[in-house]
């Protein structure tokens, strides 16, 4: 067990269901441009890990099993790190072409504006029957494009770069063939373009400024990687200067539609972060801002209104804070997993890489004698001490010893609360805690 009491708080919030609230009106403006996709929005976040990462094809020494990164209940049960945690179950139900998951998930994680340790996906799914092709006598391929051209066209320029399937970075599955995986990548490319232009067109129009005077959307799609899915792409926007991830898709891997006893089936499936999505839909700046039941922010999102965007309460000043540490013990050629263990296969300048479930290349497991050191448990500690009261944390300096090849980190802890003035005196305790509690914890020595 690794989940502290602030984490299982959160549980009962469910924010995506929350009269009024900006989560529940994303997501129905997201549903209602999926027509006919069933929509379940009630599932239980605490799933198996076989429903988590194993029926998914997670393997067995995957980083996003670590207790780093996800929050267990105990060895076989875990807060859901993810919507696809319901998959294989969905997919065996057999229930309808098409369906969407909206739910709260958990991972412990970055700490800054676009990541929290409990946050909300929302899944979808769109398969077709090979075999119902057969029986109406026409290529999948044929009948997935029909498709296609029901969904609404647009005009907006998307930055696409690479090949549909690429052999070595984003292969073909046996089983599939070019023609299917390009109507079926069209069909989620399409879909998926479709839902965010029609975010970013209500988020212009509640800014009630003339369309001349606001920023083009820029969107582009990006090679990725997933464990249950190939070729996988991620979809991200441009956001207050960076690239955003708001998606991970792709063309779902046969195993799990067949051990969902759905062989015929084949499809896309995407996961997307409805926080993300709402950030842009209203302008809201730190997905804290989520969790407050501050009526300053509640009060401005209603369902029966239109979309307005949202006006920030005055910004209270920020405070920063260095805290430098050595690593426990002297670094072994293995090396531990070292500060986050992201993924390679990520393009440059995106705000964040969102690789809990698609990092490829696992950490060298640490030598028994060396110490592990893990980000994510600092951010663990800094949520704790602090709660929401911290912004942001990051590494801002790193270097060995040459000598002693003992690891120094210095991390930025930059402290602010959206309701309020935070005093000196506040900042400060708040920090010899921290200090505190690294050393506790941790095992490394200040500096
Ligand atoms: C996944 O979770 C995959 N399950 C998505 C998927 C589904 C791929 C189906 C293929 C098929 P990823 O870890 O990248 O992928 O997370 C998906 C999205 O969740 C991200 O793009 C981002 O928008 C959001 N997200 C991830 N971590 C956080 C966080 N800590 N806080 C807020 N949003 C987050
Ligand atoms: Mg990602």
């Amino acid at each position: 067990m690794n989940t502290p009491s602030s984490i299982l708080d959160a549980i009962p919030r469910r924010l995506h269901l929350q009269p009024d609230h900006p989560l529940t009106i994303t997501r129905k403006l997201i549903e209602s441009r999926f027509p006919g996709y069933k929509a379940h929005n009630d599932l239980f976040p605490i799933v198996s890990t076989v429903q988590n990462f194993d029926s998914l094809g997670f393997p067995t020494d995957h980083v996003g099993r670590n207790r780093t990164d996800t929050y267990y209940l105990n060895k076989e049960t875990v807060l859901r790190t993810h919507t696809s945690a319901h998959q294989a179950d969905t997919f065996r139900a057999n229930e309808s072409e098409g369906y969407l998951i909206s739910a709260d998930v958990y991972r412990r994680d970055a700490i800054d504006r676009s990541h929290y340790p409990a946050f909300h996906q929302m899944e979808g799914a769109r398969t077709w029957d090979r075999a119902q092709a057969a029986k109406e006598g026409k290529s999948l391929a044929e009948i997935i494009w029909a498709d296609v051209e029901k969904i609404p066209k647009h005009n907006v320029v998307v930055e696409d770069p690479n090949p549909t399937i690429h052999a070595e970075r984003n292969p073909l599955q046996a089983t599939h063939s070019a023609e299917e995986v390009e109507a079926i990548a069209a069909h989620l490319k399409r879909s998926l373009e479709d839902m965010v232009i029609t975010i970013f067109n209500a988020a212009k129009s509640a800014t009630g400024t003339p369309d001349t005077s606001s920023e083009p959307l820029k969107i582009r799609w990006v090679e990725a990687y997933f464990p249950f899915t190939s070729p996988s792409w991620e979809l991200e926007v441009w956001w207050q200067g960076e690239w955003l991830e708001v998606l991970g898709s792709g063309i779902v891997s046969q195993p799990i539609l067949n051990n969902a006893s759905v062989p015929d089936r084949v499809g896309w499936a995407f996961g997307l972060g409805l926080e993300r999505i709402a950030m842009l839909l209203y302008s809201i700046p730190d997905i804290r801002l989520f969790w407050s039941n501050d009526s300053r922010f509640l009060s401005q999102f209603s369902e029966a209104g239109p979309i307005k965007t949202f006006v920030p309460f005055s910004k209270y000043p920020a405070c920063f804070k260095d805290v430098s540490f050595w690593l426990q013990a002297k670094k072994s050629a293995a090396g531990g997993a070292g500060a986050g263990a992201s993924s390679s296969n990520q393009p440059p300048a995106t705000t964040s890489s969102d690789s809990a479930t698609s990092t490829i290349v696992p950490p060298a497991a640490p030598a028994p004698t060396t110490p592990f050191f893990h980000e994510n448990d600092v951010m663990e500690i800094a949520r704790e001490v602090c709660g929401d009261l911290v912004e942001d944390v990051r590494l801002v300096d790193e270097f060995e010893h040459p000598k002693t090849g003992r690891k120094s980190m210095c991390y930025r802890i930059n402290y602010r609360s959206l309701e309020r003035t935070l005093t000196n005196e506040e900042t400060n305790e708040l920090h010899e805690r921290l200090r505190e509690l690294l050393v506790e914890r941790l095992g490394v020595e200040l500096r």
